[in-house]
């Protein structure tokens, strides 16, 4: 084993840091827009489900690979069969395009962050919020100089290393995050108004849990619990031999899915309470362009914009380290470069995807990039929607599938089991479920998933 190698010191830091990387933009900037789009209470029922019944078998199986190898992704199927190496490499190359596009919106959102800073706060009409996020967005050069100070930041952190970099960074930026999100969300239902939004949040209307409701809140499982592509691999590579996995995989989840449903009562009652039901046909755009108008109507309302953007930077920001440093890993223990010389030279090539990204939000420079479905055949759309459409509906749902086909029928599920048990080798509770979903049921999901999005062009 490579005694050099980082390790997290706590067992609470690694949870700590692994929430980190799962609670992100997902949480905060994808899930409440995902939540009024797929109608309320019948998305959320589906998502905890799908987080219990397979978000968490997928990452504890992912966890298992890391600290069976101590290494980074490539290595770490490369050390327990060759001929899996392509599944790292493919975890590698969706990392690479998601934090192009993770450092431009991290950047959007330090902007906002500044905006409120500097008390040019916005003025308090609906049009000019919409006017100033589609213009800042859409400016040439703006979004990438904070772009590039978003990932300058990601690189301040990672090259310090795991207990001394990340570890102490999550633990004291997590905290923070928590006791923003839950002033926000105390803020927001006691609005007057809110509780309709809070009922839209929980009411289960049955005739909203459909193929598509389904597709939906799967994706957005896998993105927001970062499975599917070598982060849990990666930070799982750093947890001493003796802990037991399970515990800390579902703090993780339960974390996350937590910050998500806070995340949706701190933004839908605030939604409803001051434009009704119709606000919530902003889906995405709440955070950047709904948010900023309803704080602007709200007593406080500046203190409490600051506050939400820095919660959305906290959250951004140990998240795209966790990306950036599952890349850093890997060339740094295959190829040998320090850290520095790591995240530099990857900024180098990513940044040609980041301002790929950040040109095509204004559809009059943006370039276009070829997608094909089976459905609607080939197609030129925007190179910012390729690059999601191809990291979310695409190498997420394949990198899931293969590490689940890699631990059920290849490596096994009894080695992998024997991993995530630690020291105490006792077999954990519902291990053969765990085994079952992993080989059976995950695998026949996922294929559905890719079945909507690749065939019948959904998403
Ligand atoms: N899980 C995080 C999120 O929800 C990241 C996904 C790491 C790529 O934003």
């Amino acid at each position: 084993m490579n005694s050099k190698r980082g390790q997290w010191a706590s067992n609470l830091g690694f949870i700590l840091a692994a929430a980190g990387s799962a609670v992100g933009l997902g949480n905060i900037w994808k899930f409440p827009g995902k939540i009024a789009a797929y109608g309320g209470g019948a998305f959320l029922l589906l998502y905890v489900l799908i987080v219990a019944l397979i978000g968490l078998p997928v990452m504890l199986a992912e966890l298992s690979i890391g600290r069976a190898t101590q290494k980074n992704v490539v290595g770490a199927f490369h050390s327990l069969n060759r001929r899996w190496t392509f599944c790292g490499a493919l975890g590698v190359i969706t990392l690479f395009v998601i934090l192009s596009y993770y450092c431009i919106v991290g950047g959007w959102v330090m902007k906002y962050v500044f905006v409120y800073l500097t008390g040019a706060h916005f003025p308090a009409t609906a049009a000019p919020f919409q006017d100033f996020f589609v213009q800042f967005i859409s400016a040439p050069v703006q979004p990438l100089l904070w772009g590039a100070l978003f990932l300058g930041a990601c690189i301040f952190v990672v090259v310090r290393g795991v207990s001394s970099g990340i570890e102490k960074f999550s633990k004291f930026l997590m905290p923070c995050l928590f006791l923003l999100l839950i002033s926000i969300m105390l803020r927001a239902v006691t609005l007057p108004n809110a509780w309709e939004g809070v009922k839209y949040l929980f009411e289960i209307r049955p005739e909203a849990i459909n193929g598509d409701t389904l597709v939906a809140a799967l994706g957005q499982a896998f993105f927001s619990l970062s499975v599917g592509m070598g982060i849990m691999v990666t930070y799982g590579s750093y947890v001493p031999k003796k802990e037991n996995l399970l515990r800390s995989a579902v703090m993780i989840c339960f974390l996350d899915t937590l910050v998500a449903i806070l995340a949706g009562l701190a933004i839908v009652p605030v939604v409803f309470a001051t434009m009704g039901a119709e606000g919530l046909g902003m889906g995405g755009g709440f955070a950047f362009m709904a948010l900023p108008e309803v704080f602007a109507m709200m007593p406080g309302g500046v203190l409490f914009g600051l506050a939400f953007f820095l919660l959305l930077f906290l959250a951004a920001l140990t998240s795209a380290i966790s990306i950036l440093e599952s890349c850093t890993a890997f060339l740094n223990e295959e190829l040998h470069w320090s850290r520095l010389k790591s995240t530099l030279l990857l900024a180098v090539p990513m940044s040609l995807f980041s301002i790929g990204y950040s040109l095509s939000q204004n559809a009059d420079r943006g370039l276009n990039l070829p997608w094909l479905d089976w459905k609607h055949g080939l197609q030129w759309l925007p190179m910012n929607a390729v690059m999601e459409k191809f990291t979310d509906n695409l190498m997420i749902p394949l990198g899931a599938l293969l590490f689940c086909v890699f631990v059920g029928w290849i490596w096994g599920t009894s080695k992998a089991a024997k991993e995530i048990r630690g020291e105490a080798q006792k077999p954990f509770k519902l291990e053969k479920f765990w085994s079952f979903i992993v080989r059976y049921v995950a695998p026949v999901v996922i294929l559905i998933i890719l079945y909507f999005t690749l065939i019948q062009g959904q998403g």
